[in-house]
């Protein structure tokens, strides 16, 4: 993909990217947040708009020659709103995270109060961690889910938005495998006069694609993420009632960033456009059946899913009825050597910290878009659990990665 004068310009650094670009193309991508962007995406990453300085919005920047990137910026802006149905849309945070910040900075006041899903059941560091700005700037309270059916505890949210008057809810989460309604959200901050904002990170894709209700209608705000199951550049995006417009957009420049990176933003307009298309409905749907497939495949090897199964793109694994010794670092230390990519998560309750953790969270956004269906998750399923069974015997692993390595021949995100 890089061509030759270029990687020999500079062998070592480009000698890295070649090197990433087998790890993606030969193993397996299982971490839920990542996905296979498209070459166009990359081509708008890689173009001649990083050179450019654009602070301000189309119309209004702060330094000359911005035709064009008025032109790129006022794209994206019309297609994603388009795309959800949106009043507003601020396309330059660079994050999720400062996607997030922007909303805090733009609508509470330091040391307001604010409800969101604790970290370990589910919510995000910026959804008031304690090592996070968030819980360091704000009062942050949180909700999590019942202890019988590791769902979203509604009662619970709505007995701390009662006591703690929140000036904010934040709905979403990064390790939760069901659908999230807006509607209860929305119930509970309109009794205690409350905003709220959706974080759609993850499942802005499964949202667009239609496999997903919409929050857009009743959240005041909602944040997401472009890279995940939208597919998209990495960044943020931040969608919103006209009401809180000027006040998101004075946030996030000159609030909180500088220049915006109209490379990124341009990519971005290039995903938008690929996500209204018919053929992502497809691939949205086709994403949810098959993490559904991953899901009871790895039920049937003995593995416990939290909350029973998946709605959306990922789950959270229960290692512990698998094998009770059997850690979450562990098990990705030794899916990397097979060859599987995934992450070690806490699941509710976990009794391990952290840095170790009984579960795993798995996602099936990437190897859809490589061209895998249900067949290939069953046969994911097979290999997860023969690798952590096997894990002492490096014969064993080693056969698992040959096997990697056929699934991964057969559906090559980015073949030669
Ligand atoms: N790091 C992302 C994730 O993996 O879910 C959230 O920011």
């Amino acid at each position: 993909m890089i061509p030759d004068d270029i990687r020999a310009s500079d062998p070592e650094l480009f000698g890295y990217l070649d090197a990433e670009l087998v790890r993606q193309n030969t193993t397996l991508q299982l971490i839920a947040s990542e996905n296979f962007t498209s070459p166009a995406v990359m081509a708008a990453t890689g173009s001649v708009l990083t050179n450019k300085y654009a602070e301000g919005y189309p119309g209004k920047r702060y330094y000359g020659g911005n035709q064009h990137i008025d032109q790129v910026e006022e794209l994206a802006r019309q297609r994603v709103t388009s795309l959800f149905g949106a009043e507003h849309a601020n396309v330059q945070p660079h994050a999720g995270a400062n996607a997030n910040a922007a909303v805090y900075l733009a609508l509470l006041e330091i040391g307001d109060t604010v409800l969101g899903m604790s970290l370990d059941h589910g919510g995000h560091l910026t959804h008031g961690s304690p090592v996070n700005f968030s819980g360091r700037m704000y009062r942050f309270c949180s909700y999590g889910v019942s202890e019988s059916d590791e769902r979203i505890d509604f009662d619970q949210l709505r007995d701390v938005a009662l006591r703690e008057r929140p000036k904010l809810i934040v709905a979403g989460a990064t390790a939760y495998p069901r659908r999230i309604e807006v509607e209860p959200f929305r119930a509970i901050a309109d009794e205690v006069g409350a905003l709220l904002m959706f974080d759609a990170a993850h499942i802005a894709g499964l949202i667009a694609g239609g496999a997903h209700p919409s929050p857009v209608a009743l959240a005041d705000v909602v944040t997401f993420t472009t890279h995940k199951t939208l597919r998209g550049p990495r960044g943020g995006c931040i969608l919103t009632k006209a009401e809180h417009a000027q006040a998101i957009d004075k946030a996030v420049f000159p609030g909180l960033q500088g220049g915006p990176l109209e490379h990124v933003v341009a990519a971005k307009a290039v995903a938008f456009k690929e996500a209204a298309q018919p053929s992502f409905r497809t691939y949205a749907a086709q994403v949810v059946t098959n993490a559904q497939a991953l899901a009871e495949a790895l039920a049937g090897e003995g593995f416990r899913l939290i909350s029973g199964g998946t709605e959306n793109h990922l789950m959270l694994v229960d290692l512990r009825p698998f094998d009770a010794e059997l850690t979450g670092k562990q098990a990705q230390e030794v899916l990397d050597r097979a060859g599987i990519t995934l992450n070690r998560n806490a699941i509710p309750g976990d009794p391990r910290s952290p840095f170790v953790t009984s579960g795993v969270r798995i996602g099936a956004a990437a190897v859809t878009t490589a061209g895998m269906g249900v067949p290939e998750m069953v046969e994911i399923a097979h290999l997860i659990a023969r690798a952590l069974r096997e894990r002492d015997d490096e014969t064993s692993l080693d056969a698992v990665r040959d096997q990697v390595g056929v699934l991964c021949a057969k559906h090559t995100p980015y073949p030669a």
